[in-house]
C-alpha cells in the first residue's frame, strides 16, 4: 500500500478508504483524477483513468524510481505493476500476464505500450546486442500493427480493431529473447463501410496522403489528432527495421491500392449479361496484382462450379458480383494483416533456446483487446467484441472475486461472502453449445436453401424467449429502444446493446469465392502468392466447409482465456472519464457506471476483508525460519503450522495473520516486507558467522 502520498491527493489504494461505499470510492477517484493522479490501486490491481493529455510520468527518471521496488513503496503506476509481474516471473520462475481491460477509449492500448516500454527499459543491463535487437523489434511491431489494425471510430481516434495478445519470452537472466503475437478477429468490414464520422484503417490514409490521391470521395478528410504523413514514414521505417523486404513493402501498398480501386468498381447489366461499368479499373487492378486483366474481370463476374463431373462458369448477378467484390476487398486486407503478424512473429520468435542449457524460458503476456463498445448501429463485429469483453470480465471474476473467496472457505478462514454480479450467464447466452447465440447463428447458416438474417432472428426468438438478458422487437413490441423488426438486445455486463441482425449470416459464413483465391495464388508477385496458398487447390479439390467466423472466434477466445488462466495475472482496469476526450471533465455518472460494471467495489471489499499473501506452511517456514529461535535451524513443534504460529508470535504480527488448514494468510504486504527485511538481515549475519567459522576465528 502506498501510504507515503499526502492525503491531499486522496488514498493511493482504495483498500485504505475509511468505509467502502460507492460514494467514497467515487470521491477518491474524482479527487485523484483532478489532482492529476491517474493511477490508484486496489491491492495489486491498477485502476487507471484516461487523462486525455500528455503526462510527464513515463520518462527515464520515473522508470528508475520504480525499477526493482515493491508495489507499495512508490505512488501507484503502471510501471509498478509491470515490475511486479517481472519480479514474479524472475524470482519464482512463473509465467505471468498483464490483462488490460476497459471500454473503448479508456486507455488500454496506451497502457500496454507503456508497460512494454518499461520492460524494455529495465532489462538487458549487459547490453547484449541480440537482446537489444529483440527489444527493438517488439517495440517497433506496435507501430506497424496500429497502422494496419487501428482506425478512428466515434469512440476513439486510435481504436484497436483487432485483439492483441503478446507473449514476451525471457531467458534465465530475465532478458527478453523473443516474443509471439496472437491476433484476434480483425474488424475487416471497415474496409468497405464506415459509420458516419469514422474512418477506415489508418494505413489507407497514410498511403493516400503520400501518393497524393485526392479523388476518393468516400473518405473523410484527415483528422487533426492524426498525422497520416508522419505516421506513414514511421511505419515504413518500422517495417524496414523489422525486416520486411522492399518487395514485401511494395506488395502491401499494392494491396491497399487494389482495395481502394475495388471500392470504385461498379456492375451493370446488358440484357442477360452482367458487366463491369468502369473496366479501366480492372486494368489497373491487373497491374497491381501482377495478373492478367481478363483474369481479374472473369473472377469478378463468374464463379466456377462443379456439377458432377462438369466444371462450368456461372455468371454472377450484379448483386452477387458486388458481394464478391466486397468480400475480396475484405479478405485481401484481413489476409495481409495476418500475414504481417506472421512476418513479425518470424522475426521475433525465440530460436535456438535450449532449456537444458539456459534454464526455463518464462513469459510475460500482455493483453490489449478492443474494448466494450456501443454505436448507433451495432452489428456482428460489435457482438464479437462485446462477447470478448464478457469473457475477460468472467476471467476477472473467477480469478479475483471467486477463487479468492473459495480459497478462504476451503481453508476454514472465517469469511462473510461478498456478493457480485456473475456474468457467466451472458457468456453462456453467447457461447453455449446448441443453445447459445453463436450456435443458433451457425445452425441458421447451415440451413439449406435461402437463408436470411430473419431466419436467424426467429431462431433466437424461439430459443431465447425466456432469457433474462435477451429480448427483441418481437418479444418486447412496446420497448422504445428496439426501433426496428431486425433488432435484438443483449443486456451485457457493461450495459444494454441493441444489435441489428442485418449482415449476421453473411459475416458469419464469410464466403469468398474460390475463383478469387486462385486468382491471387496465380499472381506472378511471389509475396501475394504466398498470402493465398489455398488458391493452389483446383475446383474439384475444394469440398470441406470451413468453420464459421463465430466458431473460429469463440474457439480463439476460449483458448485465450485458458492460456491466461494458467498464468499469474496482473490487472489494469481502465476508466474513460468522459465522451468528449477532455482532460478536465470527470463525468460522474459515466465513471460511476464503469466502476460498477467492472466490479471494482466488490474487488475492494474482497481485498479488504482478505489477505494480500498466502503460503503453505512448509514453504513459509523454509523462507523465514532463520528469524526465530523456535524454528532455526529446525523446530520440534508438533506441526509446521504450530511452528509458523510461534514464529509469527515472536515477530508480533499475530493481528495481521490468519491460519488456514494448509496455508498461512498474511493480510498486509507491509508485514511480508518486514519479514523479508528480517530475513535479509539474518541471512547476512549467518553468512558472516559461517565465514568466521570457516576462517577459524570462532
Ligand atoms: P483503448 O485502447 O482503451 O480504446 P487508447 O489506449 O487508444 O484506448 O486511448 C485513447 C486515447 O486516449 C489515446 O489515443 C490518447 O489520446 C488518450 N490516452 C490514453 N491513455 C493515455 C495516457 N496514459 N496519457 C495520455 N493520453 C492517454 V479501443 O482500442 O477503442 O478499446 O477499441
Ligand atoms: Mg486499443
Amino acid at each position: 500500500m502506498a501510504e507515503h502520498e499526502s492525503q491531499e491527493f486522496g488514498k493511493a489504494d482504495f483498500v485504505l478508504l475509511d468505509s467502502v461505499s460507492l460514494e467514497e470510492f467515487m470521491a477518491n477517484l474524482k479527487l485523484r483524477f483532478e489532482k492529476g493522479r491517474i493511477y490508484t490501486y486496489i491491492g495489486e490491481v491498477v485502476v487507471s483513468v484516461n487523462p486525455y493529455r500528455a503526462m510527464n510520468i513515463y520518462g527515464r527518471d520515473t522508470i528508475e524510481q520504480y525499477k526493482g521496488r515493491e508495489l507499495y513503496e512508490r505512488p501507484p503506476h503502471l510501471f509498478a505493476i509491470a515490475d511486479a509481474a517481472y519480479k514474479a516471473m524472475k524470482r519464482r520462475n512463473k509465467d505471468t500476464c498483464i490483462v488490460i481491460s476497459g471500454e473503448s477509449g479508456a486507455g488500454k492500448t496506451e497502457a500496454s505500450k507503456y508497460i512494454m516500454q518499461y520492460i524494455a527499459a529495465i532489462t538487458n543491463p549487459g547490453q547484449r546486442a541480440e537482446v537489444e535487437r529483440v527489444k527493438n523489434m517488439l517495440l517497433k511491431s506496435n507501430c506497424v500493427l496500429e497502422a494496419f489494425g487501428n482506425a478512428k471510430t466515434n469512440r476513439n481516434d486510435n481504436s484497436s480493431r483487432f485483439g492483441k495478445y503478446m507473449d514476451i519470452n525471457f531467458d534465465f537472466k530475465g532478458d527478453p529473447i523473443g516474443g509471439h503475437i496472437n491476433n484476434y478477429l480483425l474488424e475487416k468490414s471497415r474496409v468497405i463501410f464506415q459509420q458516419e464520422g469514422e474512418r477506415s484503417f489508418h494505413s489507407f490514409y497514410q498511403v493516400l496522403i503520400v501518393l497524393l490521391i485526392h479523388s476518393v470521395p468516400s473518405f473523410s478528410p484527415p483528422q487533426s489528432s492524426i498525422n497520416d504523413g508522419a505516421d506513414f514514414k514511421a511505419v515504413a521505417d518500422a517495417m524496414k527495421v523489422i525486416g520486411f523486404t522492399p518487395d514485401e513493402i511494395q506488395t502491401v501498398y499494392k494491396v491497399l491500392a487494389t482495395i481502394l480501386h475495388l471500392g470504385n468498381l461498379t456492375f451493370g447489366v446488358d440484357g442477360d449479361t452482367t458487366l463491369i461499368e468502369n473496366s479501366k479499373v480492372v486494368a489497373v487492378i491487373g497491374v497491381l496484382l501482377a495478373t492478367k486483366e481478363e483474369n481479374v474481370g472473369k473472377a469478378l463476374l463468374y464463379r466456377t462450379v462443379a456439377t458432377g463431373r462438369d466444371v462450368i462458369d456461372k455468371q454472377h448477378t450484379t448483386q452477387e458480383a458486388s458481394y464478391g467484390r466486397d468480400a475480396l476487398a475484405k479478405a485481401m486486407y484481413e489476409r495481409m494483416f495476418c500475414w504481417i503478424v506472421g512476418r513479425i512473429n518470424d522475426v521475433i520468435e525465440v530460436k535456438n533456446y535450449d532449456a537444458k542449457v539456459h534454464g526455463k524460458n518464462t513469459v510475460i503476456g500482455v493483453l490489449d483487446i478492443y474494448g466494450f463498445e456501443i454505436f448507433q448501429n451495432n452489428s456482428f463485429e460489435q457482438f464479437c467484441i462485446n462477447y470478448c469483453n464478457e469473457k475477460l470480465q468472467q476471467l476477472f471474476i473467477q480469478l479475483v472475486l471467486r477463487q479468492e473467496q473459495e480459497e478462504y472457505q476451503r481453508e476454514g478462514i472465517p469469511w462473510k461472502h461478498i456478493d457480485y454480479f456473475n456474468n457467466q450467464i451472458i457468456v453462456d447466452l453467447v457461447e453455449l453449445q446448441h443453445k447459445g447465440i453463436f450456435s443458433v447463428l451457425d445452425e441458421a447458416c447451415m440451413t439449406v436453401g435461402k437463408v436470411t438474417d430473419e431466419v436467424f432472428l426467429q431462431g433466437l426468438n424461439s430459443k431465447l424467449a425466456k432469457h433474462a438478458h435477451y429480448t427483441s422487437r418481437k418479444l418486447s413490441p412496446t420497448d422504445k429502444s428496439l426501433e426496428f423488426d431486425r433488432d435484438f438486445r443483449i443486456r451485457h455486463y457493461a450495459g444494454d446493446v441493441v444489435y441489428s441482425v442485418v449482415g449476421f449470416i453473411d459475416k458469419n459464413k464469410d464466403t469468398l469465392f474460390q475463383d478469387f483465391k486462385r486468382l491471387l495464388y496465380n499472381s506472378s508477385n511471389p509475396v501475394l502468392k504466398m498470402m493465398w496458398p489455398e488458391g493452389k487447390l483446383s475446383i474439384t479439390e475444394v469440398t470441406k466447409r470451413p468453420l464459421t467466423a463465430a466458431t473460429l472466434f469463440k474457439n480463439s477466445m476460449i483458448a485465450l482465456v485458458e492460456n491466461l488462466a494458467c498464468k499469474e495475472p496482473y490487472y489494469v482496469r481502465c476508466i474513460k472519464p468522459n465522451d468528449v476526450k477532455s482532460p478536465l471533465l470527470f463525468e460522474y455518472e459515466r465513471c460511476r457506471h464503469q466502476v460498477e460494471y467492472l466490479g471494482l467495489l466488490e474487488n475492494v471489499r474482497v481485498r479488504r476483508a482478505g489477505f494480500a499473501n498466502r503460503q503453505e506452511y512448509p514453504r513459509f517456514l523454509q523462507r523465514y525460519k532463520m528469524i526465530s529461535e523456535f524454528t532455526w535451524p529446525n523446530h520440534d513443534l508438533p506441526s509446521d503450522k504450530e511452528a509458523v504460529k510461534r514464529l509469527v508470535q515472536g515477530c508480533g504480527f499475530e493481528h495481521d495473520v490468519a491460519y488456514g488448514k494448509t496455508k498461512v494468510f498474511v493480510r498486509t504486504p507491509r508485514t511480508l516486507f518486514c519479514l523479508e527485511e528480517q530475513r535479509d538481515e539474518m541471512v547476512g549475519r549467518i553468512v558472516l558467522f559461517l565465514q568466521k567459522v570457516w576462517r577459524g576465528t570462532i
